[in-house]
């Protein structure tokens, strides 16, 4: 059968190359053949999530920083300062958590998915209007985020205006100065030229941005136990693959937009000026656990403890 897989990115971009990594291998392994939907062609990331709810596609995007709506679990993944900043330390623990591949996962049945993977998408860098060292910068910067509320929380604790907007208002918002900052990894500040609407980016290591893969569930719940096996296989081998991909882009992507925009200021704060964001990240740490009760203290506890099982793998 066709089997059709909507992105949130476009084909050339991160999500896009997991998801030709995903078909190469199913076309290869199965007599199914997947269909490619980039940003755009079915709409917005919630869009494609309602899509993958009624079946219309089977595989779909759907980032923890709009999924969190309705799964509150997810809201994790927004939280600043969590999750570790050594990319090996990070692959492992996007493989091998058993709060993401158990308990995270166990959220998804009720919502009609089933969490197919989860992988990283590089550290997410502010771009702004104006230079921002402090949290005071960013006082009365409107700052666009993805619609998790937890990403509200964050950047209100930073001192900005949190504006949760979908990513197809973003570059037209910020050309209209309806707002003045957003956050993303550096490869997308990059494809979707954020540089030209913006002049400043700041990294705070404050976060990577992550995504989910999610199949609609009756779909997956009627696949053969050999059609399952090449879906699995299909999502190990795009994971790798992802991981390798990602080396190293964080660095072209910034020379890339430096040679676009020479006068474009790149600011990676020191520790000193990383401190009250950290501080910042304490109250919102309060808010998550506030928000989703005891299985959000659980999936707390259960990502310091997946972490620090992954650091020591890594040697770290
Ligand atoms: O900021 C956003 O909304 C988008 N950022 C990335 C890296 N991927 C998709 C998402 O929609």
């Amino acid at each position: 059968a066709e089997w059709k897989f909507a992105l949130e990115e476009a084909i050339h971009e991160v999500q896009g190359v997991y998801a030709t990594k995903f078909k190469e291998h199913v076309e290869a392994n199965s007599d199914h053949t997947i269909a490619i939907f980039p940003f755009g062609t079915l709409g917005e990331s919630a869009d494609i999530t309602e899509l993958t709810q009624l079946g219309a596609v089977q595989f779909a995007n759907a980032s923890p920083g709009f999924m969190g709506s309705e799964i509150p679990e997810l809201n994790i993944f927004l939280m600043p300062y969590v999750l570790p900043e050594n990319p090996a330390v990070l692959a492992d623990f996007y493989k091998t958590s058993p709060t993401i591949n158990e308990t995270l996962a166990g959220k998804y049945p009720d919502q009609g998915l089933e969490l197919v993977d989860m992988y990283p998408e590089g550290e997410v860098v502010m771009t702004t209007k104006e230079p921002v060292t402090s949290p005071a910068d960013l006082d009365g910067v409107k700052f666009r985020v993805m619609t998790s509320p937890l990403l509200v929380e964050t950047y209100n604790a930073f001192g900005a205006t949190a504006t949760p907007l979908p990513w197809g208002e973003v570059f037209g918002a910020l050309q209209l100065g309806m707002i003045q900052g957003q956050e993303n990894p550096m490869f997308f500040v990059e494809s979707t030229k954020m540089y030209e609407v913006t002049d400043h980016i700041t990294y705070a290591g404050h976060n990577t941005f992550t995504t989910a893969v999610i199949a609609n569930k009756a779909f997956m719940d009627g696949l053969s136990d050999e059609d399952r096996a090449v879906v699995q296989a299909a999502a190990d081998a795009a994971y790798d693959y992802i991981i390798d991909y990602q080396q190293g882009l964080t660095e072209s992507a910034e020379a890339k937009i430096l040679e676009a925009k020479p006068e474009m200021t790149v600011t990676v704060l020191t520790d000193e000026q990383r401190a009250p964001f950290r501080a910042a990240a304490d109250r919102v740490r309060q808010k998550y656990v506030e928000m989703v009760g005891d299985s959000g203290k659980a999936v707390l506890e259960g990502f310091e403890a997946d972490i620090a099982a992954s650091k020591e793998r890594a040697g770290e």
